[in-house]
């Protein structure tokens, strides 16, 4: 009596294939941990905002404008983690807080301004840009986040 086998070629290239397989379906398993991860409330959620400008002509030729949040309103969950990315594409500079959340910031044109809170308490706040903050000055400049 022999203890010896053999392997043919193709018992190895099945041997092969299942390995792969193996391999890939451990991969998928590994990409959905991943993305539970992701999803969790470690992770801040990520709003991106623009500055805009409106800007038109009366009858009689006077031209005036208003910058705008876009979008002008926002609505996140209460307790969630907040990062909004704001770009400034019309006008030079704008100084800006969110009354009652204790941020302040400025977003200048051309860059992105990154700013983060806890959204702690239900409520509707705004943000406003005290450079434009009224129709004398090119606004109001008033956006709303909603915590609900
Ligand atoms: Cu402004």
């Amino acid at each position: 009596m022999s203890n010896m086998y053999v392997i043919t070629k193709k018992q190895l290239r099945m041997l092969a294939l299942g390995l792969i397989l193996i391999v890939l379906i451990y991969s998928v398993w590994m990409w959905n941990q991943a993305d539970t991860v992701a999803g969790s409330q470690e992770q801040p959620r990520i709003i991106h905002m623009v500055i805009g400008e409106f800007s038109s002509t009366t009858k009689s030729g006077t031209e005036f404008e208003v910058y705008r949040w876009d979008p002008g309103t926002i609505a996140v969950k209460e307790g969630e983690a907040v990062e909004l990315r704001i770009l400034g594409v019309n006008g030079d500079h704008h100084t800006f807080e969110i009354e009652g959340l204790d941020v302040k910031g400025e977003v200048k044109k051309g860059k992105e301004t990154v700013v983060r809170f806890l959204a702690e308490k239900e409520g509707i706040y705004r943000i406003i840009c005290h450079n434009h903050s009224d129709i004398a000055h090119q606004g109001p400049m008033i956006g709303y986040i909603i915590i609900d």
